[in-house]
């Protein structure tokens, strides 16, 4: 069931890039109460446009396909690339190659705010003792890491240099329940993923602002004071799932690498070649 977050902004057309994947299907139902059009964009199939949907397919890679996906947009809620670790090839391509076709495009046509899903694995490999916020330096834990390091920067400079306005969101675990007890400090409900993308794209003055995507659970790792200017304000926590979690994961190795880093199982995966 959508938060509908409460506001008297509405956009004229609104892109949603990634709108197949986990987080696009869920923001694709909820985005449409904040603007007319909702141009829905991805590389897999997206069914049918409802009323008020424009469905424009495209590879991230392809700059001719995303330049035309800027057209006449107002805001950009960027979700598309690879959301995960794996070999550098791909993730080269959708995540660092398409985030600057996205950059370019926006600049060409004038787009003045894009919502970018950057990740937690910017700052992956800080520790689980540390609480961190977006002003320390970054530590990416793998090549989709980096390539988030990367689009942050990108926007950061499309900022100073062209005006572009950017909220870089560290998303967490945004999935219906947290899986495991990293989760349970990492989780972002559905509907604070709402509340976020929201604040994001209506916050007045972002300049390039950099947030953590968390729900307000008891255990977290990430300072959100430095961005409190968004205006995003939690209204689920972890903490009504910890009894379970727990129950199903009593034990953890204190030496494994997975319990002590912030970037869960990022930290290590690969290497991929020889
Ligand atoms: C991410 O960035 C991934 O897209 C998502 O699948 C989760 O693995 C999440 O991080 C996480 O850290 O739990």
């Amino acid at each position: 069931m959508p938060a509908a977050h409460p506001t008297a902004l509405r956009f004229r057309r609104l892109l949603l890039t990634g709108a197949a994947g986990g987080l696009g299907r869920e923001l694709r139902t909820r985005l449409k109460a904040y603007c007319d059009t909702l141009r829905l964009s991805d590389i897999a199939p997206l069914g049918d446009a409802a009323a008020g949907e424009e469905l424009q397919p495209a590879a991230l890679q392809d700059g001719a396909a995303v330049d035309t996906l800027l057209r006449e947009v107002d805001a950009v809620v960027h979700l598309g690339g690879v959301s995960v670790e794996g070999p550098f090839e791909p993730i080269l391509q959708a995540n660092i190659v398409g985030t600057y076709h996205l950059y370019e495009g926006s600049r060409r046509h004038g787009v003045k705010r894009i919502v970018f899903a950057s990740s937690n694995h910017v700052t992956g490999f800080y520790r689980q003792d540390q609480v961190i916020d977006a002003r320390m330096p970054m530590r990416p834990d793998g090549y989709y890491g980096i390539s988030k390091a990367f689009g942050e920067n990108l926007a950061q400079f499309y900022f100073d240099r062209h005006g572009i306005e950017t909220v870089s969101l560290r998303i967490g675990s945004s999935f219906p329940e947290p899986k495991d007890r990293r989760m349970l400090a990492t989780w972002l409900s559905y509907d604070d993923l709402e509340r976020l993308v929201v604040s994001a794209l209506t916050a007045p003055v972002v300049g390039h602002t950099v947030i953590y995507g968390l729900s307000d659970n008891t255990v977290r790792w990430w300072d959100n004071t430095p961005a409190a200017h968004i205006g995003y304000r939690p209204q689920d926590s972890s903490e009504r799932f910890r009894v379970a979690v727990e129950a199903r994961q009593p034990a953890l190795d204190m030496n494994d690498p997975v319990t002590i880093y912030q970037g869960g199982g990022f930290v290590t995966k690969g290497p991929y070649e020889s």
